[in-house]
């Protein structure tokens, strides 16, 4: 293949260490960018996204961008505000600016937490029952909100300008699964590479959203947009299912925080800062 420079950020991240040792392989040269210096790289980017011009001096001469820089989990409305709001719409005109054509860009499955998970039926689900990508917005929190502004910013940027976006709603990528929900959602970090890679050559995508797991043979939303991509997932979570229901038990139907895609992000307002 041929080498093409990326821009990695959130390179530190749990997300972006597997991401670091994963996509070389796939031919990439990659540019790393963090808020907190990247262990071991000496030459990577120690950069705020909220400083625009750090992040121009960064994007510029790279051929594409995976942008899984920002807070991950719940925070205050003010730090999401900054990194994942700011921070994106830094990156995009920096991008935009630079002309850089393609940024894969990490949204989350807390976009669309809010959203019944499917129940009642046993797994694998018929194509039917899944969730569908056009399902609406319903972020379950201030987080998954920037997510969802993500998906616009990304749609805007493209209408307007032409710069492409694939957003991949991640359900939860770690080295293992280690709830019973993650069984369904699970994305294993080497299909995490398969599907950023697929994002980062496939043709035509204008911005396209795809969720990202691996073929669970629990899995509750509909890959078809991400295997249009020419992602084919290798990986499958049932190999954990048997030790973590017998640790954690089944998902319930009378636990609210088994009722939503989103799970325990929908019920647990504890980490609010109110
Ligand atoms: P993480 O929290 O481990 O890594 C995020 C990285 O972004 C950190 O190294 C942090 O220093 C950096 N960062 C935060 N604010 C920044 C800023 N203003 N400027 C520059 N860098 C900044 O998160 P993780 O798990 O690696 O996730 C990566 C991305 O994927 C995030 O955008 C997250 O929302 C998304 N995602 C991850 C999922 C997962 O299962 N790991 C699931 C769904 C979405
Ligand atoms: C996310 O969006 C988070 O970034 C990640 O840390 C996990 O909590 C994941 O979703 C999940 O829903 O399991």
């Amino acid at each position: 293949p041929v080498l093409r420079t990326v821009l990695l950020t959130g390179a530190a991240g749990g997300l972006g260490t597997l991401m670091r040792d994963l996509l070389p392989a796939y031919g990439y040269r990659l540019r790393l960018l963090d808020l907190r210096p990247v262990p071991g790289e000496p030459d990577a980017i120690v950069a705020d996204l909220a400083d625009g011009d750090a992040v121009r001096e960064a994007v510029r001469g790279v051929d594409a961008i995976v942008h899984l820089a920002g807070i991950s989990q719940e925070a205050t409305f003010e730090r999401i505000v900054r990194a994942n709001i700011e921070g994106t719409y830094h990156l995009y005109e920096a991008a935009r600016e630079a002309g850089v054509p393609r940024i894969v860009a990490a949204s989350s499955n807390h976009a669309v937490g809010f959203t019944p998970r499917p129940r009642g039926i046993t797994a694998p689900l018929p194509q039917d029952a899944l969730i569908p990508v056009g399902t609406p917005h319903r972020p379950d929190t201030f987080y998954g909100l920037s997510k969802c502004f993500g998906e616009d910013l990304a749609q805007l940027y493209w209408d307007l300008h032409g710069l492409e976006t694939v957003s991949v709603r991640i359900g939860s990528c770690f080295a293992e699964p280690t709830s019973v929900r993650m069984l369904s959602l699970w994305l294993s970090p080497a299909d995490c590479a398969r599907l950023l890679h697929a994002a980062l050559t496939a043709d035509g995508v204008q911005h396209s959203i795809v969720y990202g797991s691996s073929a669970n043979t629990r899995n509750w939303w509909d890959l078809s947009e991400a295997r249009a991509l020419g992602y084919l997932p290798q990986d499958d979570s049932e190999p954990y299912a048997a030790k973590l229901i017998a640790e954690q038990g089944e998902l319930s139907d009378e636990n609210p925080a088994h009722a939503r895609l989103g799970g325990h992000f929908c019920t647990e307002p504890t980490w609010w800062p109110y």
